[in-house]
């Protein structure tokens, strides 16, 4: 027992040791032999509750004391929406490239030299399977852009286009990380000179795991290999905001008189498509939270946005995580729970967690909380009368959850966009993801990449280009559609409006083709594209892709999941590209160019089929 070890304490930790015996943690002890045994073990011991004290808002005190009440009210089998009636909420409604649309882009592109960037990206995606960090997957592999690139690039383009040429300011970005990914994410970072951001940018704030807890009295679990360790397991995304506010970087912000703050995950290639519409509309409508939406299809494995009124009057539009939402319409006459609707959408609005928050009531009410963040415990029990554990348990907490403590007054609001637009992560395995019901979203790495060309493909096509269908093919097990390979960098395509400027003329795409606009000017003007054309050029050149570029292109070919010759990025999404031929034009000197012009334009290599 602790004995003679306690006058080895500073008062501080002795101080922390009284707390863990006046909270019921004497076992944490029980084993101790006395001093000069273990002595840098128990040190180690004393320094990690330290540290689990000091990275909850309120101290581990305040942990085990949430935990009583949480595992009480789960063991009682206690309803958490008890008094609550769902109703479906509602909210903005965008359509892509409509007037409203455009004027929300716009609106949102001048507000985003007062933004901020949050990037949750601590998660390890056991659902994926993937041996690395999520944010280091090419998003797509025609140009192998990873998703933290993308991202970066996504909010330099926007730096550049709010300023306006105009004294730049520079946007910061935050990224969450945890002990996963931490070391991993700041690696790509600095290997590839952060993508083009200024490394001050960008601030990395690591979240701590938190104390498992192994029976009903929320006594703290002990590794049973070593004990000196409490065992810890991840908290949730919702840290992020305890960790903003203890970092006194919103302080710093708003000093700066930033007005925004935008979180969002570690893997959808789509998002900031949506970025600048959904900002224009917080700034429009002087959203404090502005959630953005999909149509959810029903059981899809994304939360609901839900209106829940309580029987004394209160109200709330609140994320309804999709494990809780059948149970809770069933329990309140929705007799069927979740199901789609007749146009084959559930009611309720998909959650995709884009959360844009204004700064100054968000500082307001994380002062009063401290950050904290209404939690949940999910333990799975090993007795029908819920007295043990199969497995230790802990509190979790999810970052969309911030609303849940604010007062009436709040201005809440949600943006419903069009999932094709918006909406692709990539979250599951090639097993799990083909046994997705029919119809139902993948959120695989096959869909996610496909996602990229059909958003990319239905945009050109908006804008005038004749793109063809594309085709549907099996991958990985799931049926995906496959439409010409095209992307373009943020700072090409950055709004509708953007991209409709650089495109003019009658232009073509064929469905086998590729197209990669890797530079700022270029304009696509009477182009017919049949293979593979990528266009790389220098900011300070203005390049026309027009006439007939025809190659044999890159052929797509399936590659299986379990073939472990082939790198894992390509086993997961059940397909690579064989680059047989294509017009790779690259200008790296100012001045107008056409492609056209381009020595190889057109040579026979290039010509051939
Ligand atoms: N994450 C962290 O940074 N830390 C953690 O401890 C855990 C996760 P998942 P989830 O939009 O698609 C969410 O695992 O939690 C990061 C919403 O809750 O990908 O199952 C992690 O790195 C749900 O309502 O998702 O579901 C990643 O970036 C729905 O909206 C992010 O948190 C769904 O996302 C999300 O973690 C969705």
């Amino acid at each position: 027992t602790l004995g003679d070890n306690f006058s080895l304490l500073s008062p501080k930790q002795q101080e922390l040791v009284k707390m863990l015996l006046d909270n019921g943690q004497e076992h944490v002890f029980r084993d101790w032999p006395g001093p000069g045994v273990d002595d840098d073990k128990k040190k180690a011991f004393i320094d990690q509750v330290t540290r689990l004290d000091s990275s909850y808002p309120g101290g581990l005190q305040a942990y085990i004391k949430n935990a009583k009440q949480l595992l009480a009210d789960s063991k009682a089998g206690k309803n958490p929406f008890d008094g609550f009636t769902p109703s479906v909420p509602t909210g903005e409604t965008l359509t892509f490239a409509d007037e409203n649309f455009i004027k929300y882009e716009e609106a949102g592109v001048q507000e985003a030299q007062k933004a901020a960037f949050v990037l949750v990206a601590g998660g390890l995606g056991e659902r994926l399977g993937y041996s690395g960090i999520k944010v280091a997957l090419p998003a797509e592999t025609t140009t192998g852009t990873c998703f933290l690139q993308h991202y970066i690039e996504y909010i330099l383009a926007l730096q550049e286009a709010s300023s306006q040429g105009k004294n730049q300011t520079q946007i910061p970005f935050v990224i969450m990380t945890s002990d996963d990914t931490h070391g991993r994410t700041l690696e790509l970072l600095e290997s590839n000179s952060y993508f083009g951001m200024q490394p001050k940018q960008v601030t990395l704030l690591k979240q701590e795991k938190v104390a498992c807890l192994e029976d009903n009295d929320a006594r703290l679990a002990l590794d049973p290999q070593n004990k000196y360790q409490i065992q810890t397991k991840p908290h949730g995304h919702g840290d992020v905001h305890s960790l903003l506010y203890s970092s006194g970087i919103l302080k710093v912000w708003n000093d700066a008189g930033l007005k925004w703050v935008l979180f969002f995950q570690d893997t959808n290639g789509l998002l900031f498509k949506a970025i600048p519409s959904a900002l224009g509309v917080s700034a429009t409508k002087q959203y404090h939270v502005n959630s953005l939406a999909v149509p959810r299809k029903a059981k899809e494995a994304i939360g609901g946005i839900t209106k829940l009124t309580h029987s004394d009057g209160r109200s709330m539009v609140i994320n309804v995580e999709y494990n809780q939402l059948d149970p809770l319409l069933r329990a309140s006459g929705y007799p069927d729970g979740d199901v789609n609707a007749e146009n084959g959408y559930s009611p309720f609005p998909g959650n995709i967690n884009q959360l844009i928050l204004e700064l100054g009531p968000y500082i307001e009410e994380l002062s009063r909380t401290g950050g904290a963040i209404k939690e949940f415990v999910n333990p799975k029990y090993k007795d029908a009368r819920k007295n043990e554990f199969k497995s230790s348990t802990r509190l979790e907490c999810m970052m969309q959850d911030y609303p849940k403590t604010l007062p009436p007054s709040a201005r809440v609001g949600f943006t419903v966009m069009d999932a094709w637009l918006a909406y692709a992560p990539v979250k599951n395995n090639a097993e799990d993801a083909a046994k997705v019901p029919k119809g139902n979203p993948y959120h695989s790495a096959t869909s996610g990449e496909m996602s990229i060309y059909r958003a990319n493909s239905r945009i050109l096509k908006q804008v005038g280009v004749q793109v063809a269908d594309p085709v549907v093919q099996v991958l990985n097990g799931q049926e995906v559609e496959v439409w010409p390979r095209i992307t373009w960098k943020p700072k090409w395509g950055l709004t509708y409006s953007r991209i409709k400027s650089k495109v003019r003329g009658k232009s073509s795409i064929s469905q086998r083709s590729t197209l990669a606009i890797k530079g700022q000017n270029i304009f696509i003007e009477n182009l017919s594209l049949d293979g593979a054309l990528i266009i790389d050029a220098v900011d300070n050149a203005e390049v026309n892709a027009s006439g007939s570029v025809q190659n044999k292109g890159w052929t797509l070919e399936t590659v299986d999941h379990k073939d472990s010759k082939e790198p894992e990025v390509l086993r997961i999404r059940g397909f690579k590209f064989n680059k047989v031929d294509q017009l790779e034009a690259k200008y790296t000197e100012p001045g107008n160019w056409n492609i056209s012009e381009y020595p190889s334009f057109g040579s026979s290599k290039f010509r051939a089929r």
